[in-house]
């Protein structure tokens, strides 16, 4: 995604707008807000918030794992989960279009001196079996010793793909051969459990560490957890406060981040109900390009069909859409995303669907 691109198409939408850009543009609930205010804090830094600790305690418990940290970040989250599990200059087998191969600003080579060792990412979000069997290495000295794998649940770049957890299991089994550990961006795992009918721990167990976001789908302002081993989870604590990551009385965050696990899950099936809508909605309309049976959650991707029937440029939508004062994201890779959340409604759907009908009918001229 191009930030600047994203500030401009919101400069031009004035009003009320539907945001489709992320599910990080959420606002924390009116409950949160109250929680917020309340918080009973501490410094965290001494383990001394007992907000902080109960969320804590509460997301280990939730993914089934000893122990987690709350973050700042997602991608915190997983830079931290990197120089957790690896020696320097170890390297991480990843997706090449997974979150932290694309977009966490080259953070496990620049912190870690870890060069992540990209596989080809498949459509469902799985990887290219073959490529990463070969992609273990560090038997020869010549070769980086490889330290972890990564995998993502749900795939944000291919569309919000849901991996269960026999796929998780498969995907892990290299690794365990070669007797390494499984890291999942877990971002939005809890999208993967509610689509799939799952308790989150399912997914969770499949791996080592985990990392999730409060502050997406889930609709806390702030915050990622980190789930793992006691130890694992002790080590991550010294690397949190190596990136800066120590926050004090950050039981302010963490009142929100408890309510997002206790009140906000069963809701994100309403989001994946929503993206279904805009999706079915979306391929009936002429020269949209989009898969709908591939849309599993609250993420899709769409695209123009250009004249020529090869994919078309899609800024001209996304900026007439914008004025209509809906939101997308226009993907640096000639696709649109749309992600559905807390705050849009059924109604935002039918509205985001007539904005792009309308602009499709008279395409905007640059
Ligand atoms: N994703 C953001 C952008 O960075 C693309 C978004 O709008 O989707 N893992 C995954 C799979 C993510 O999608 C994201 C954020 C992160 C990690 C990082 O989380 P934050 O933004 O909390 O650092």
């Amino acid at each position: 995604m191009s930030s600047s691109y994203e500030a401009r198409v919101g400069a031009l939408a004035g009003g009320p707008k539907i945001d489709l850009r992320s599910d990080t543009v959420t606002h924390p609930t009116p409950a949160m807000r109250e929680a917020m205010y309340r918080a009973e804090v501490g410094d965290d830094v001494y383990g001394e918030d007992p907000t902080v600790n109960r969320l804590e305690e509460l997301a280990a418990e939730t993914v089934g794992k000893e122990a987690a940290l709350f973050v700042p970040s997602g991608a915190m989250g997983n830079t931290i989960a990197i120089l957790t599990h690896c020696r320097r200059g170890d390297e991480v087998i990843a997706g090449d279009r997974s979150h932290v191969y694309l977009y966490e600003v080259g953070g496990a080579a620049r912190l870690n001196g870890s060069a992540i060792r990209s596989v080809p990412t498949l459509a469902d979000g799985t990887l290219d079996r073959a490529r990463l069997a070969r992609a273990f290495q560090g038997e020869d000295i010549h070769e980086a010793r490889t330290g972890l794998l990564c995998v993502e649940d749900t795939h944000n770049m291919c569309g919000g793909r849901v991996l269960p957890p026999e796929t998780l299991r498969e995907l892990a089994a290299p690794a365990r051969a070669h007797g390494l550990p499984v890291h999942m961006d877990g971002a939005r795992v809890f999208n993967a459990a509610v689509a799939l009918g799952l308790p989150v721990s399912a997914l969770a167990a499949e791996v080592d560490s985990v990392m999730f976001c409060l502050s997406k789908g889930l609709s806390a302002p702030v915050g990622s957890m980190l789930a793992g081993s006691r130890a694992y989870v002790e080590e991550a604590r010294r690397g949190r406060k190596l990136l800066g990551g120590g926050m004090r009385q950050a039981g302010i965050l963490a009142a929100a981040g408890i309510l997002s696990l206790t009140e906000m899950v069963d809701r994100l099936a309403e989001d994946h109900a929503n993206a279904k809508t805009l999706a079915d909605g979306l391929a009936n309309i002429p020269g949209i390009t989009i898969a709908p049976e591939t849309v599993e959650t609250n993420i899709l991707f769409f695209g123009v069909r250009g004249a020529d029937g090869q994919p078309g440029d899609v800024t001209p939508l996304v900026t007439a859409a914008a004025s209509a004062g809906v939101l997308f994201s226009g993907g640096d890779d000639g696709r649109i995303r749309a992600v559905t959340h807390y705050g849009i409604t059924a109604a935002d759907i039918d509205r985001a669907l007539a904005a792009v009908a309308e602009a499709m009918k008279a395409p905007v001229k640059r």
